[in-house]
């Protein structure tokens, strides 16, 4: 089984590198997320792009997987499937994403890989885990690379007064460095580990904010791979990709984003600056 992991693995990270296109937003933040350049409300817009932009992967949930087999397949580009999800509209501050999907569904859709969300800090971050972990299990058996979504998420990340020695590093963090206690470089490195240690193959976690602290967290999840996150549509492309730069020398494989792709007027004038950045800088290296 290893050298099937092994073998799909190299379909995502290409020369040891991966740009991965992230298109599960409709169901976590809702088409509001498409009004921005409206034609991104279309599923064969994204695919187009996924395949004229060289994605080394597409991540989706299984209605769309299931409708739009025939081009998945021919566009060539690999389907990760996302087997859990939760929508914005469920708005208890400390978040739960349920498993909707199998293994075998992602199996059956011809998915080169699966994905799963868990929000660590969350009060029912060990629901998560446990089925995440069973996950990994499972998709290994069968031969199927893992990647984990880690987002630090819930109430007692904002518990000033909490008792965890991580969060007591991170508020130190927050201050010194002005940012999110959920981009903090404790917090975000906590949940790479903790994709590590579950078994994912990949992590996909947020930028830090700097190179220097993106560094521990990779070295954090290693030997797991790691992946930047996007988040909002950053003001300028110069913006994005400067924080693609920055996660590529800290030791990141690259990227699996959305809104940074398929918000801009021109997803594919960007796509391509995005390709050349990510893979020239392999060649350049070897
Ligand atoms: P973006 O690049 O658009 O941020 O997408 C990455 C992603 O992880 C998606 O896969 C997911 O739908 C979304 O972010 C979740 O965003 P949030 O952090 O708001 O829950």
């Amino acid at each position: 089984m290893e050298a099937k992991i092994e073998e799909r693995m190299k379909r995502i990270v290409p020369d040891g590198r991966a740009m991965i296109l992230a298109y599960d937003q409709g169901f976590e933040h809702g088409p509001r997320d498409f009004l921005e350049h409206p034609e991104s409300v279309n599923p064969e817009y994204i695919l187009d792009i996924a395949k004229r932009g060289k994605f080394t992967g597409i991540v989706l949930h299984a209605g769309l997987a299931e409708k739009y087999q025939t081009e998945i397949r021919d566009s060539n580009v690999p389907l990760i499937l996302k087997l859990n999800g939760t929508s914005e509209l469920y708005t208890e501050e400390d978040p739960y994403s349920p498993q909707l999907y199998a293994v075998d569904d992602a199996l059956e859709l011809g998915a080169t890989a699966v994905g799963y969300t868990v929000y660590t800090g969350s009060k029912y971050e060990d629901e998560m885990q446990k089925e995440f972990s069973k996950i990994i299990r499972d998709a290994h058996s069968k031969g199927i690379p893992v990647i984990g979504w880690m987002y630090p998420r819930g109430k007692s990340l904002f518990d000033r007064r909490s008792a965890s020695r991580t969060l007591k590093i991170a508020l130190e963090e927050q201050e010194r460095m002005g940012q999110a206690i959920d981009e903090t470089p404790s917090v975000v490195a906590y949940g790479a580990r903790i994709g590590l240690e579950l078994g994912a193959d990949i992590v996909k976690v947020k930028y830090t904010n700097s190179p220097e602290s993106f560094r521990w967290v990779v070295q954090s999840a290693f030997p797991t791979k790691v992946v930047m996150s996007g988040g909002p549509m950053t003001r300028t492309d110069e913006e994005f990709l400067s924080r693609v730069r920055d996660v590529l020398n800290a030791g990141a494989v690259g990227i699996a984003v959305g809104r940074n792709i398929w918000q801009r007027k021109d997803p594919l004038a960007v796509s391509k600056k995005l390709y050349d950045i990510i893979f020239d800088s392999v060649n350049h290296h070897s």
